[in-house]
């Protein structure tokens, strides 16, 4: 490998597929990132703004005045602002994401979309249950219009609460009543956003935040929770599954179909078309051995955790699976999917497939073959039917597959991932509680988030999470950060870096140190894990109470902006790689990195290197521990002892 790809990416198949791309003269995020350098000083630190046409405006940082642009905004008004519109775009892309399952769910069970079912009824009734919804003498069917009836009317509801704003314990619903942050209407609290940020509308930075605090809950207490839970309704709740991961699952023999984006709707039908035997035959004919499909980022979660379906990778890796010329089609739905696939398709046979109604590209290469519910598997056909047509079309001398895979458990949710940590036959959070106040487990983190160019590709994701299990604290991933880590192996129950509690009792029960829990949606498994664990009792009266962290640690979307605020503000101390827009402004970043503690119980704090990082989380955790008057580790009790005796 080369110097350069070395330095980029931690992941051996990236390193190997950059110099790839290189060799072939092929422009990448890493690239494109290098030619942007310096980037704008003014934006990284949040304190340009272009809300208006008297702007755009600029305040110094190192003006011994204080500035104002020419509105008269401060540059903690103007930081707040752009800070919480960040948190807006993040919600209303999660809560876009909840509403189409919810209307999935609704025309399932008009019988409008045929080609879907209801797999998981048990879940199904014990929301009617939450909903209030009667079910006596309700089919299955009638039940689920209820529910997704419901649902939908959280997003445009113009009073609240939420209904799952309910979900958490009373002391932090007591929390954000105090602040006056309790999300209503999950659409009418984005709108709100927008509103307020305005020229002219909300001035008080403080305020301004709460806003954004308001629409962050909405999407993890609304609109995230209800497309984790209707996903959970229609497509099944995931169990553990084993499957593989990275560049190497692409088939040099094999038709490749990448499905890349996040929303199972889609996912889930690209999966019943590439068993489908007349494709498979027609894949014969045209030379192929059989259809692979494969996935990249969150949709690649969605169908990992439901069917064992291999992820090609992360958000850095989608241009380097066009590079290895081995992908007939790749079928795209929303978000995070980057604008320069298009012109990198053109460089290969490759065909990129656009589906939705909310992302187009300019390229005239780009397919868009728009998908709609009511023909969901006749659609979903169609493009697998392109990928087989266009095997024919691969050329020998693209073809660069990097032979690199890893072996992974996936398929953990709120609802089963304590109880197997408990032993197949106890179904309670009691064991997992044990095991951290007992000192066998330090306690928890979630790591979650994108890849940056900004930030060695996974080194943040790996190197923290390395050091949080080796010191004995269990951590869940979502997203990236999960597909990170999982090529790490550090999604495997061989995984041999634990610390000596964890190590035991993931030894005793066959289960990795670090568990995926999904995609970035799905952070609503780890808020609801977290409510399981401090209902179970010992370890508090609120979330804030718990030895628990979180940690972002290659963030880079405005959806990672909103799970970061929906976290810290239910309570969890939150680590970044790098920090918020905000530091041009004093009052807003103080309050972030630190002030925000007393009214929410989390708050952020920012650090580049994720060994640091990690100890910054363990400190909070042993706080936490000490608070709670838990005894200390094993370990540590156990050294201790040694040493006396010595
Ligand atoms: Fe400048 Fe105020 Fe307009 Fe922003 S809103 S661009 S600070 S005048
Ligand atoms: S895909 S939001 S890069 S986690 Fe959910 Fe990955 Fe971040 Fe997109």
């Amino acid at each position: 490998m080369s110097k350069k790809s070395v330095a980029r990416s931690i992941d051996p198949a990236s390193q190997a597929a950059l110099d790839t791309a290189e060799a072939k003269g092929l422009d990448t995020a890493w690239d494109r990132w290098d030619r942007m350098q310096p980037q704008c000083g003014f934006g990284k630190l949040g304190i340009c703004c272009r809300i208006c046409n008297m702007g755009p405006c600029r305040i110094d940082p190192f003006s011994d005045e204080e500035q104002r642009g020419v509105c008269g905004a401060t540059a903690d008004t103007i930081a707040a602002r752009n800070l919480v519109r960040m948190i807006a775009g993040g919600a209303a892309a999660h809560s876009d994401h909840g509403r189409d399952v919810a209307h999935t769910l609704l025309l399932a069970a008009e019988g409008e979309a045929a080609d879907y079912e209801i797999k998981d009824e048990a879940k199904l009734n014990a929301l009617a249950e939450e909903y209030g919804i009667p079910t006596d003498g309700k089919s299955k069917k009638e039940i689920a219009k209820a529910v997704a009836e419901m649902a939908l009317s959280e997003f445009g509801a113009q009073h609240g609460p939420l209904r799952f704003a309910s979900r958490p314990p009373e002391a932090l619903q007591e929390k954000w009543k105090k602040q006056g942050v309790i999300p209503r209407g999950i659409d009418r609290e984005i709108v709100q956003v927008m509103h307020c940020t305005h020229v002219g509308v909300e001035n008080d930075w403080k305020e301004v935040l709460k806003h954004g605090i308001r629409a962050c809950l909405g999407d993890g207490w609304g609109g995230s929770m209800i497309a984790t839970d209707l996903s959970d309704v229609l497509f099944g709740l995931p169990v553990p599954v084993r499957a593989t991961i990275n560049l190497g699952v692409l088939e040099p023999d094999q038709v490749n179909v990448v499905v890349h984006g996040h929303e199972p709707t889609l996912s889930e039908m690209i999966v019943a078309a590439a068993r489908d035997p007349e494709l498979t035959a027609l894949a014969k004919q045209k030379g192929a051995k059989g259809i692979n499909l494969a996935g990249i980022c969150c949709t690649a979660n969605e169908i990992l955790m439901r069917h064992g379906i291999p992820v090609v990778g992360n958000f850095l890796q989608q241009e380097l699976a066009i590079a290895t010329g081995a992908v007939d089609v790749m079928i795209v739905d929303v978000q995070c999917i980057m604008p320069a696939l298009g012109p990198l398709c053109d460089c290969f046979h490759t065909k990129l497939v656009t589906t939705s109604q909310k992302c187009h590209f300019p390229d005239a290469g780009v397919e868009h073959i728009e998908f709609h519910e009511d023909a969901a598997l006749e659609t979903a056909k169609k493009i697998v039917r392109l990928a087989v047509e266009n095997f024919p079309n691969r050329k020998s001398k693209d073809i660069a597959i990097p032979e690199v895979t890893e072996g992974l458990i996936a398929g953990f949710t709120a609802e089963n991932v304590y109880n197997f940590l408990g032993g197949r036959y106890r179904s309670t959070y009691r064991p997992l509680n044990n095991a951290i106040i007992e000192g066998r487990i330090r306690g928890l983190a979630g790591v979650v988030g994108c890849n940056n160019p900004n930030i060695r590709h996974d080194y943040g994701h790996v190197e923290l999470t390395k050091e949080l299990i080796r010191n004995d604290v269990l951590v869940v991933e979502t997203g990236c950060s999960a597909q990170a880590c999982a090529k790490a192996g550090l999604m495997r129950p061989e995984c041999d870096v634990s610390g000596p509690g964890l190590r035991e009792v993931c030894e005793t029960v066959g289960l990795p140190p670090v568990l995926h829990l999904g995609s970035c949606v799905d952070c609503s498994r780890i808020l609801m894990a977290l409510v399981e664990v401090q209902r179970e009792g010992g370890l508090g009266d609120c979330l804030s109470d718990l030895p628990a962290a979180g940690a972002a640690p290659e963030w880079m979307s405005e959806k990672a902006v909103s799970i970061g605020f929906y976290v810290a503000t239910s309570g969890i101390f939150t680590v970044l790689a790098t920090p918020f827009p905000t530091l041009g402004a004093k009052a807003l970043s103080d309050y972030v990195y630190g002030g925000m503690a007393k009214d929410y119980g989390g708050y952020f704090a920012y650090e580049s290197d994720p060994i640091k990082a990690a100890h910054a989380m363990i400190e909070h955790i042993n706080k936490k521990r000490a608070a709670l008057k838990l005894r200390p580790m094993l370990s540590e009790r156990a050294a201790a002892t040694t040493a006396a005796g010595a």
